[in-house]
């Protein structure tokens, strides 16, 4: 029978066996994503949790099937590190209780400011996960608010215009937006957990379908009211 243990009482050698699986399922190849090295078994679960949570409406989260579907969720993880290490279970963290903390520095790492810069880089955006292939997605978690938009084809010493692009009050989902070689793309970036307010211009410098694509990008100040 398989015990989870609130992660409080877990020893050192407990930890170390938990993080060893968790790296262990991140060499693991990808199963969603088979031939894929850039992707691996773990990454699998970051992508089906972001699907569910992302999908619109978000019915994994603030909706019924939220426990069910994470239970299943997590039993699935819990299998795959099993399956690694059988002394392994995951630990479960008494969120009121200040002494029950996975993020500490001898076990998931902590949450000062230099992890979340390593974590967060204020303006992130997925290429290649969405519905129609090569698409730039600028929603990432449950704050965003970010919106996109295609200016057309310019290089950067061109004359284009740049009006003011509304960000969502409420949580929706910015449709994907095809990236088309030397297209001039505006962001603008918006997210209500860490409250970052900002603009940004990105350009499609090189693309390969299916592939990669290689953009330059820089900050704006707002545009103007007219
Ligand atoms: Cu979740």
């Amino acid at each position: 029978m398989r015990v989870r243990n609130n992660v409080k009482f877990l020893s050192t050698a407990e930890k170390t066996r938990f993080a060893n699986a968790v790296l262990a399922l991140k060499t693991q190849p990808s199963v969603l994503h088979p031939g894929d090295a850039n992707l691996n078994r773990y990454d699998d679960y970051a992508e089906v949790h972001m699907n569910a949570m992302m999908a619109n409406p978000g019915w994994a989260h603030k909706r019924p099937a939220f426990f069910p579907w994470h239970r299943v969720m997590l039993l699935a993880f819990e299998n795959d590190l099993v399956a690694i290490d059988p002394s392994v279970t995951i630990p479960y963290w008494d969120w009121p209780d200040s002494a029950s903390n996975p993020f500490t520095n001898d076990f998931l790492g902590g949450n000062g400011p230099e992890i979340q810069k390593e974590c967060f880089n204020r303006w992130d955006m997925i290429f290649g996960n969405s519905g129609q292939p090569d698409a730039f997605d600028v929603t990432m978690a449950s704050g965003s608010r970010s919106r996109i938009r295609d200016l057309g084809l310019f290089d950067w010493d061109e004359k284009y215009k740049v009006e003011r692009l509304p960000v969502y009050e409420e949580r929706v989902r910015e449709p994907d937006m095809k990236a088309i070689d030397g297209h001039i793309y505006l962001v603008h970036f918006r997210d209500r957990d860490t409250d970052d307010n900002f603009y940004t211009l990105f350009r499609v410098e090189k693309l390969e379908p299916g592939k990669s694509v290689d953009i330059s990008w820089k900050i704006i100040p707002a545009p103007k009211q007219r």
